[in-house]
């Protein structure tokens, strides 16, 4: 009876019945496999905010994130669209950044497809305040970046700002061209079912369908709702339409909890913030590596290769992922700055690699030198702060352990076993300026 009844699930499967038994097809950890092996992705803020580089008309930029420029310095519409019309970014070249982010050693690209502006850096049907439709420049950028991930192997992902659009007058945020005086007081926008309603089904949904049916197999549909959803116009049956038409039409593509349902598939962190403490549910932090996700001339305040790393390999030590943004110009080119902390990271993640993909919280306390990943029977001690004594203590008892190398040269290292613990004695030098990574091989 149990074969007849399996026999009859296949056929039903073969046959594709239903997309529900599609998307139930997939168990979660079969979905977040390809996630939880890759760690590390790159994000990409590039939009008409890229044109004005955090400056307005002789104005900066009111607060730090450039990308806001809209919202901060209260441009409206009629104004900021004639961005547009600068938006010729003849140094393009997707295959630039997709190599970029596979020598960093990254596995995916999640890239703004629209911001909260609402200006669509994809050719949509919706409207034509998109970037084929309205710039000089009149091609899709999106189509040429699914082929050079398709290429090397990278997985592409879209963000979609699905609350906030200051474009049209539906969308969440914008009340210095629309009169809002009517609605209830939310964060960062005002409450109106009403007037959200229509953009929600002229413009949010019918984009998202395009992103899902245009470009081939999504990795991830990435939403931005810092906010909970009770703050904002947007309601759980909107959600649920969104995450339903998500699985009916790509039963593969992962989506972030920052959508604003406990439907979702994982949880992203604030902006920049880092857990304390080891979190065992798939979890991510978006990062920048200045202050800013699009680009400003105003920003210098880079992270240091050192400290972008620690907060990868920190990341992965509490079983949680890293996605550092870079914010390319408007012609297309991405800062020097950001080029060279990646190449250094991939440096690093070349030799070091297998210490961080697929590798994921130790049962230890974190030390004070750096941080443990595990992956299987390996057991990594990432020491970063080189401790004068030439010595670290790691707790696991000595009969546990099998050998003890160098990850880069395999070289053994010395150590004396103890009943709960190991005293390894560190080569003299450390082996990589960034961080030396001690492989410690389990029974
Ligand atoms: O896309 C990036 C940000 O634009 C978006 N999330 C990342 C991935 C984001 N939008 N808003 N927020 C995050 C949080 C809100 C920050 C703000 Fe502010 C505080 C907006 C206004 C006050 C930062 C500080 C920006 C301007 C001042």
């Amino acid at each position: 009876m149990k074969r007849i009844l399996s026999m009859l699930m296949m056929v039903v499967m073969v046959a594709g019945v239903g997309l529900d038994s599609k998307a139930a097809e997939m168990s979660q950890d079969e979905k977040m496999a390809w996630w939880r092996e890759a760690r590390f992705g790159m994000f990409i803020h590039w939009g008409l905010y890229s044109v004005a580089e955090g400056e307005f008309e002789g104005q900066k930029c009111r607060g730090k994130y450039a990308e806001w420029i809209m919202s901060k310095n209260k441009i409206p519409n009629a104004k900021y669209e004639k961005l547009a019309d600068q938006f010729n970014p003849t140094k393009f070249d997707a295959e630039s950044w997709v190599t970029l982010a596979k020598e960093a050693g990254m596995k995916y690209i999640v890239i703004t497809a629209k911001h909260h502006d609402g200006f669509a850096m994809y050719d949509s049907k919706v409207s034509d305040y998109d970037v084929v439709d309205s710039t000089p420049w009149g091609r899709d950028p999106m189509v040429d970046l699914r082929k050079a991930c398709d290429k090397h192997g990278i997985k592409l992902c879209f963000y979609y700002s699905h609350w906030q659009d200051w474009r049209h007058p539906g969308g969440d945020g914008n009340d210095w061209d629309f009169d809002r005086s009517q609605d209830k007081k939310g964060s960062y926008c005002t409450i109106n079912y009403e007037r959200f309603a229509p953009y929600w089904r002229e413009k949010c949904i019918p984009q998202v369908r395009e992103l899902l049916t245009k470009y081939g197999e999504l990795g991830i549909m990435w939403f931005d709702m810092w906010t909970s959803r009770q703050k904002t116009s947007v309601t759980e049956e909107q959600l649920d339409e969104m995450i339903d038409m998500i699985h009916d039409l790509q039963p593969q593509c992962i989506i972030n909890k920052r959508i604003g349902s406990g439907r979702a598939d994982y949880l992203t962190m604030q902006d920049n913030r880092y857990p304390s403490k080891i979190m065992k549910d798939d979890w991510e932090t978006p990062a920048t590596i200045n202050d800013t996700w699009g680009y400003s001339k105003h920003d210098d305040n880079w992270k240091s290769t050192r400290e972008l790393l620690g907060l990868l390999v920190g990341n992965v030590s509490k079983g949680g992922n890293y996605l550092l943004n870079i914010g390319p110009k408007a012609d297309g080119s991405v800062p020097e700055e950001s080029v060279l902390r990646l190449r250094e990271i991939g440096r690093w993640m070349k030799a070091n690699g297998e210490s961080i993909y697929g590798a994921s919280y130790a049962d230890l306390e974190k030390p004070e030198w750096g941080h443990y990943t595990k992956r299987d029977r390996n057991l990594y001690a990432h020491v970063f702060d080189w401790p004068e004594s030439g010595k670290i203590e790691v707790d696991v008892p000595g009969n546990d352990v099998e050998s003890v190398q160098l990850l880069t040269s395999r070289a053994s290292v010395k150590f004396k076993r103890g009943g709960k613990s190991l005293v390894v004695d560190l080569p003299a030098e450390p082996a990589d300026e960034l961080d030396t990574v001690i492989r410690f091989v389990l029974k």
